[in-house]
């Protein structure tokens, strides 16, 4: 055992003094396209990072759960008053607290547990370290405790933990990716009724490879944006009489912007109604193997969140501009916004040219110095060994 999983087995031992039943991971994600489309009951087309969360764990005889973080160096323990109503438990250890609330609420008998957890997830990169928490401990507890919950039903359990015990109003999408996503594939994953289709996305065969660059820059006001956002869009669906944005059909959209009352709430429609039509076009030409020919939807998936739903900074704009400067296919945020990730679509052989072009226009600009790596599609949440 190497790595994460050996730091997370390690500190288990150490802080309970003999070995875990197990070990489960779960990984972070990026998103390929599809940004703030998944509470708009949309598309989304994410694909697993192998960079993971795993936690080490063992079932207890006893009503309460104890979880030691190797980030912080805490140990917390909170029993089965703490998991009778959200809230009770707060900070990193909410989103385990928040699992264990919302696997009882919906009737699961979940097993009190040791668990001990380490991660390669950078936190408030966008890469949703959260979620990849979440699946991590939920995948443990699924499984120590033998309960009937298959992976499929697994997104909106945990999605449930964020939303009301941590108090995060996010979509589905993170959560699917950590739990459904399969190696060498992006998932294609429609929020409204879940479905899911695995699509092949072979970026060694086609001589590609995406580059994600950490824009490092501070999450100015994320949360309260990110509700705001949400907010705009829910009120935009009523105002034209829809469930949901995804509801406006992309050669309706004209029609509806007519409809809307204001600029702002125009502009966050269009966003949302031509994403989720970018979304389509970009499997369609992944289900052809035409990888290289999505370029230009990233790019315009940027601009389109840039432009109109008002999301992206300074730094994030200078690595996509600089990326397709120096030659990548296509390029766009990641993500919430408001900093986070960027990624770029590049040949393989470009992919060190075009992180370096980008290093030097933030040196230029007095940027951090933003850090970088490629990815290739990993697996879901899995038990290890
Ligand atoms: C964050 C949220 F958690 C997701 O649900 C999604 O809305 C995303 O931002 C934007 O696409 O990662």
């Amino acid at each position: 055992m190497t790595g994460v999983a050996a730091r997370a087995d390690a500190g288990f031992r150490q802080v309970y003094a003999e070995p875990p039943t197990g070990r489960w991971a779960a990984p972070g994600r990026v998103n390929l396209i599809g940004e703030h489309t998944d509470y708009n009951d949309g598309f989304v087309l994410p694909f697993a990072l192998p960079l993971r969360t795993v936690v080490a764990a063992a079932a207890r005889p006893t009503d309460d759960w104890t979880v030691w973080s190797e980030l912080t160096g805490e140990t917390v323990r909170f029993g089965a008053d703490e998991v009778t109503a959200p809230g009770r438990v707060t900070g990193w250890a909410a989103y385990v607290a928040g699992v264990v609330w919302a696997l009882r609420e919906a009737g699961h008998p979940v097993p009190g547990a040791w668990l001990a957890v380490a991660s390669d997830v950078p936190l408030g990169a966008g890469l949703s370290s959260s979620a990849a928490l979440e699946a991590a401990v939920l995948t443990a507890l699924v499984d120590l405790g033998g309960l009937d919950l298959p992976a499929g039903h697994q997104p909106r359990l945990a999605q449930r933990a964020e939303n009301h015990y941590v108090g995060a109003p996010t979509g589905i999408m993170d959560q699917s990716a950590a739990i459904r996503c399969r190696a060498g594939h992006a998932l294609f994953l429609d929020c409204r009724t879940e479905q899911v289709e695995h699509i092949p996305f072979d970026l060694d065969h086609a001589g590609l490879a995406i580059l994600v660059i950490d824009s490092r820059a501070p999450h100015r006001h994320a949360d309260g944006e990110y509700a705001s956002r949400r907010a705009t869009c829910e009120k935009a669906a009523s105002l034209l009489g829809v469930p949901a944005l995804r509801d406006v059909p992309a050669d309706a959209l004209d029609d509806a912007l007519a409809r809307l009352p204001d600029d702002e709430t125009r502009r966050r429609t269009r966003h949302v109604v031509t994403e989720n039509q970018r979304v389509r076009d970009t499997v369609t030409l992944l289900r052809a193997g035409e990888i290289r020919r999505i370029g230009p939807l990233l790019t315009a998936s940027h601009a389109s969140m840039r432009d109109d739903f008002a999301i992206t900074v300074g730094e994030v704009d200078t690595a996509v501009d600089t990326a397709l400067a120096a030659g990548a296919l296509g390029a766009r945020m990641t993500g919430g916004g408001f900093g986070g990730c960027v990624l770029a679509l590049v040949e393989a052989a470009r992919a060190a040219q075009v992180g370096d072009a980008v290093t030097a226009a933030y040196a230029a600009r007095g940027y951090a110095t933003p850090t970088r790596f490629t990815a290739l599609p990993a697996a879901g949440a899995t038990r290890l060994d």
